[in-house]
């Protein structure tokens, strides 16, 4: 099999110009095999391994390696929680490329919940049984550091019982540029306030040549890189991300599997990763596709093999659609996220998976692939295992 040379003219490639393009690339078989079998024996996979991964001619193999090395880790378990996502604001400083949730000030659709609002959205999650507050926003220009410990303090004293999982890393450096402070004096006065743990946002791709292209004066991949870091070292868990599916190649996204790797070897600090599929309305990219279904697996088993230190792979409905999203937990993935009830990031860039999933979907989506759900807390501590099928209507 050494000679047969795979055919991998689907997989996105980035010219100079940022635009895709689809060469011919010469992977062969044997180099696919040889990645695999690395992973197999628990050996760690190298950039070319990952790159060859990408070119592999047989999804199955691929799907079927990844789903044996998540069932070493996990079994058949499969992971959601009840949360409930709640974007302060979408008026923002900033204007990635590919961002189609903000707003300058003024601008029609723009907004900023008062804290009533947020109260109302905690009160009503928490009746609901949530567990977790999933909430980032824009970079308000008018919004202090003592704004966020007040969003945090309104939903800490509306509901105690809910886990905090608030601000991107690239709203913490906007906040610390802001009060010239150190991250770890925020990160400190966030945490006085309630905050729980860092959400995985604001990663995007890491690459520079990538990132100067979609979000060139947001924060540095190793700027993200060292917050989380910082985090991390204070005690705090974190989750990390990967947009993909826009202008960037597959080189670039096992680069940016191979720096998240790096630093989850220093710390042990990230809970889960999270494969993002591009949502492509209202953009300045000039992209219009959404990712289709073979590109999504492929993804999630990739990371599955290259992040060998990682417990979790979340296969987020939101960005893939539920069918695609149940697939994905045959292909490494152990977590599919939650009930959400009010996602707008993806929804106003053209998600078609809608807002919100009820808990009972969410059990049989997870039944129906023949794994067994388990509701977590945010921070992968298990609250219910539903092992028992007649206990899925009992809510
Ligand atoms: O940083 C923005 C991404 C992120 C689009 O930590 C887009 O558990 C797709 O990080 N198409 C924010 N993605 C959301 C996020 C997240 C979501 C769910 C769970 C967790 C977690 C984190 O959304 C942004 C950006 O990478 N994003 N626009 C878009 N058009
Ligand atoms: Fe602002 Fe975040 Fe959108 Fe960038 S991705 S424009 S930082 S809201």
């Amino acid at each position: 099999m050494e000679s047969v040379t795979c055919n991998s003219s689907h997989l996105p490639t980035t010219s100079p110009l940022g635009e895709r393009t689809h060469p011919q690339v010469q992977v062969t078989y044997g180099a696919v095999q040889t990645a695999l079998s690395k992973a197999l024996r628990g050996e760690r996979l190298s950039f070319e391994d990952g790159v060859n991964l990408y070119h592999s001619p047989d999804l199955v193999e691929l799907g079927a390696v990844a789903n044996e090395m998540n069932n070493r880790k996990n079994g058949r378990d499969v992971f959601f929680n009840v949360n409930r996502h709640i974007n302060p604001t979408n008026i923002c400083a900033l204007s990635c490329k590919f961002c189609a949730f903000s707003r300058k000030p003024g601008e029609e659709g723009a907004y900023a919940y008062s804290e009533d609002e947020i109260a109302h959205k905690a009160r009503v999650a928490a009746e609901s049984g949530a567990t977790e507050v999933h909430m980032v926003g824009g970079l308000h220009p008018r919004w202090k550091l003592s704004n966020y410990t007040s969003i945090i303090r309104t939903v800490k004293e509306t509901a105690p019982q809910l886990h905090v999982k608030a601000f991107t890393a690239v709203e913490l450096d906007w906040l610390a540029r802001k009060e010239r402070k150190t991250i770890a004096e925020v990160l400190t006065e966030l945490r006085e306030a309630g905050l729980g743990s860092l959400p995985g946002g604001g990663a995007e791709i890491f690459t520079p040549y990538v990132r100067e292209k979609i979000c060139d004066t947001k924060l540095t991949g190793d700027g993200w890189l060292d917050i989380h870091r910082t985090a991390h070292r204070m005690g705090l868990r974190s989750n990390c991300t990967m947009l993909y599916g826009h202008i960037e190649d597959v080189e670039a996204r096992i680069d940016h599997m191979m720096r998240l790797r790096a630093l989850q070897d220093e710390t042990s600090g990230f809970n889960v990763f999270i494969p993002l599929a591009f949502q492509p309305e209202n953009n300045e990219l000039g992209i219009t596709r959404h990712t289709y279904g073979v590109d999504d697996l492929k993804t999630i088993a990739i990371g599955r093999l290259m992040l060998d230190n990682f417990r979790h792979i979340k296969s987020y409905w939101v960005m893939t659609g539920d069918r695609v999203a149940q697939t994905a937990l045959h292909f490494g993935a152990n977590d599919l996220d939650g009930t959400v009830v009010e996602e707008k990031i993806a929804n106003m860039a053209g998600s078609r998976a809608g807002m919100a999933m009820a808990k009972s979907k969410i059990l049989r989506v997870i039944r129906d692939a023949d794994r067994i759900p388990v509701e977590r807390s945010t921070v992968y501590e298990p609250i219910r295992r539903y092992e028992n099928p007649a206990e899925d209507i009992i809510q």
